[in-house]
């Protein structure tokens, strides 16, 4: 709900199936009897809700629905008073998370180490036309405002001498940045067509915008070919974002198209509509688990343990030494990431080690290290370590 202003009055109404449930922006849910449940969260300009309806539901069938948004004593809806819209219920989403990559990958067709990073694959299982088709596995990874794609494609035949794009050997990506899921293509909905010898192709829009936005290569495999590529998600990208894909495998041998299939879209129809096609989150790379401290082990110079819900750093050998005791023991604590002033900064810690010009969160104000400190809290005395930078 895009509503800056919060008021007694603010609530989302949804209907389905002759039920109506009423979310105020405090969270409370009512409606017929139990079973409803909604989550809301206030963020800049406005709140989000995500309700939780019983139903009876089932893909392929339809439901009565609408939603109506008040605020103070206006409301909104998605249909006239009195009306409903209908859903229809569709397959389940395929679903994928995109993981940050530490650098970006060179696109030359070639696997990358850095492609060891990316999350599960996807294959394009859907048959959307022919059967028994060349099948792509695809890999995803994302990095500053762009989107890295691996896909190889087991495909005996390699064909690309038909007349059209679309029944040679290719992989399509399709990517709606922001997942807009608008129906018809907007003008950054892309469809991305690279053939088994790297030749581009694009669907409907306008063809130099698309094209600014990829860059791809393709090579042969033992079994069929690889497209690596790279698309610009313009001002859609950054950590938590969600984008509408799809990928494709055209499968051609003598000059024909023989097969379709899709990894999300079973109604070959992607090529006009956003709709059917799946959905991938931007992550950033999970952190890999920091091993509680024990009192029994050895650590040395650089281990990180975990103690009492803080991350410690060994300064020294240690053994038998609790990470936080005294400030001027062997742990030094890991300061959490704060967001400050529209940065984000370690906290301050006592049993930190300060060299000078390190940037830090206390008390609501960032501080810069002057100079060498340890268990010296940052204060507005002029004659400390740490300088002022001001509230966050
Ligand atoms: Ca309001
Ligand atoms: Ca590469
Ligand atoms: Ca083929």
């Amino acid at each position: 709900m895009e509503d800056a202003a919060a008021d007694a009055g603010d609530a989302v109404t949804l209907v389905l199936d002759d039920a109506a449930y009423t979310v105020t922006r405090d969270g409370t849910v009512t409606g017929p009897g139990d079973g409803a449940d909604a989550e809301v969260s206030e963020r800049e300009g406005g709140y989000d809700v995500v309700v939780h309806l019983p139903a009876t539901l089932a893909e392929g069938a339809t439901a009565t629905f609408d939603a109506r948004v008040t605020s103070g004593d206006e409301s909104t809806a998605w249909n006239s008073p009195g009306a409903v819209g209908t859903l229809t219920l569709v397959e389940e989403l395929s679903y994928l998370e995109v993981t940050e990559a530490a650098q970006a990958p060179v696109v030359d067709g070639d696997v990358d180490d850095v492609w060891d990073a990316a999350g599960p694959a996807v294959t394009t299982t859907k048959e959307v036309e022919g059967s028994g088709g060349a099948v792509a596995t695809v890999r995803t990874l994302w990095r500053d405002g762009t989107l890295y794609v691996l896909a190889d494609v087991a495909d005996p035949v390699v064909d690309v001498s038909g007349s059209d794009p679309w029944i040679q050997d290719s992989v399509e990506i399709y990517v709606d940045g922001g997942n807009a899921k608008n129906g018809g293509y907007r003008a950054d909905d892309t469809q991305i067509r690279v053939s088994a010898l790297g030749v581009v192709s694009f669907g409907t829009g306008d063809e130099a915008a698309q094209r600014a936005r990829v860059s791809s290569a393709a090579t042969a495999t033992d079994d069929g070919y690889r497209v690596e590529a790279s698309v610009d998600l313009l001002s859609y990208g950054g950590p938590g974002t969600f984008h509408g894909l799809d990928f494709q495998v055209n499968d051609a041998a003598g000059g024909a198209r023989t097969a379709v299939r899709n990894w999300a879209d079973p109604t070959g129809a992607g090529y006009q509509s956003t709709a059917r096609w799946g959905v991938g989150r931007l992550v950033e790379p999970e952190a890999p688990a920091v091993p509680a401290w024990s009192a029994s082990a050895v650590y040395t110079a650089g281990d990180q343990v975990s103690h009492d819900g803080a991350v410690f750093t060994a300064l020294w050998w240690t053994r038998g030494q609790t990470p936080g005791a005294t400030p001027w023991g062997p742990w030094a604590e890991v300061g959490a990431p704060q967001a400050c002033a529209g940065g984000t900064y370690a906290a301050w810690t006592p049993t930190a080690v300060y060299d000078g010009g390190e940037t830090v969160v206390h008390g609501g104000h960032r501080w810069t290290a002057q100079w060498y400190s340890r268990n010296q809290e940052p204060s507005a005395t002029p004659w400390g370590p740490w300088r002022d930078l001001g509230g966050c």
